[in-house]
């Protein structure tokens, strides 16, 4: 591994140009029409479309660059990973856990829909996410481990063993950070993985390089969720969930964001140039939140 120094890399024109790649596959491959219920499909387009920030999208492809994975190999993935995401967010807003009224600026999928098909359509959402991580740009060996991988951070040992222990709710450091890692942390990891696994022997990866990439990726993964937790502090008091400046204070989390910023993106530095684009997301994704900076 050779180290780099990053340039000043527009991170938002890169990472608009990639919402937009994932944003038009989304579009072709979620149709409403001719389909056997519109209405299923509609409330999952609602969902998914026009995504968000594609920040997991960004980091496949952003990992899949730092690999010398070509883009369009990586398109699959990089939509599975935000229907993933986006099918946890419908789940995520019902009324029976979080209960919002609106998911990024507009009514969420059951204000529309219901909340029986907003139901059906999150895990409408999950399983497309797999046919996504199947579309045959890859060995299907090493397509299987990927979605394996995929699958597992979903699972009862991830993601929704995530939000069980939100619902349970913690109030110690340890308790909250494998909260923090469970439910948010562990897929932003897996979105950084996947073109390590989907790549396999093709790519010239040593062990070293994928300790990097994961030891980087659980920084983030943790420190994303500390984030939105300090933002959601600024907003609405954090709620009635307990959140990591509930446990540990606010100037502790902000102490905590920063050491894992500096962490993730001094094991990066490590990396050659093509790194770079992964850099800018980890910079972002653990940036605290500017009204927090003096
Ligand atoms: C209900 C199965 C199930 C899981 C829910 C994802 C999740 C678990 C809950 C969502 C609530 C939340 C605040 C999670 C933390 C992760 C997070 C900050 C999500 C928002 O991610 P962004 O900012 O969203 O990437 P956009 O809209 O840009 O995609």
């Amino acid at each position: 591994m050779a180290l780099f120094r990053p340039r000043e890399l527009q991170v938002d024109k890169e990472l608009a140009k990639l919402r937009r790649r994932i944003g038009k596959r989304l579009e072709r491959n979620l149709v409403a029409t001719g389909v056997p219920s519109k209405t299923l499909h509609a409330a999952m387009r609602h969902a998914a479309l026009p995504p968000g920030k594609c920040l997991r999208g960004g980091l496949v492809y952003a990992s899949g660059r730092a690999l010398g994975i070509e883009e369009k190999r990586l398109d699959g993935a990089a939509a599975a990973m935000e229907l993933v995401h986006a099918y946890s967010l419908t789940h995520d807003d019902l009324p029976c856990m979080d209960d919002d009224d609106e998911r990024r600026g507009r009514p969420a999928c059951h204000r529309v829909y219901g909340e029986a098909t907003a139901i059906l359509a999150g895990n409408g959402l999950l399983l497309r996410a797999m046919e996504e991580m199947l579309d045959g740009s890859w060995p299907a060996e090493r397509a299987c481990a990927a979605t394996l991988r995929l699958v597992r951070s979903c699972g009862s040992r991830g993601l929704l063993a995530g939000q069980q222990r939100d619902l349970d709710a913690a109030d110690d450091e340890n308790t909250i950070m494998v909260t923090a890692v469970t439910k948010t942390g562990r897929l932003i990891q897996t979105a950084v993985m996947l073109p390590t696994l989907l790549g396999g022997d093709e790519l010239e990866l040593n062990p070293e390089l994928e300790k990097a990439l994961r030891q980087f990726s659980w920084r983030v993964g943790l420190g994303f969720q500390i984030r939105d937790d300090l933002d959601d502090l600024e907003q609405d008091g954090g709620g009635e969930r307990q959140t990591y400046p509930a446990v540990l204070g606010k100037e502790e989390c902000i102490t905590l964001l920063g050491n894992l910023q500096v962490e993730a993106l001094e094991i990066l530095l490590a990396l050659d140039e093509r790194a770079e684009l992964l850099w800018e997301l980890g910079r972002i994704m653990t940036a605290v939140p500017d009204k927090y900076l003096t």
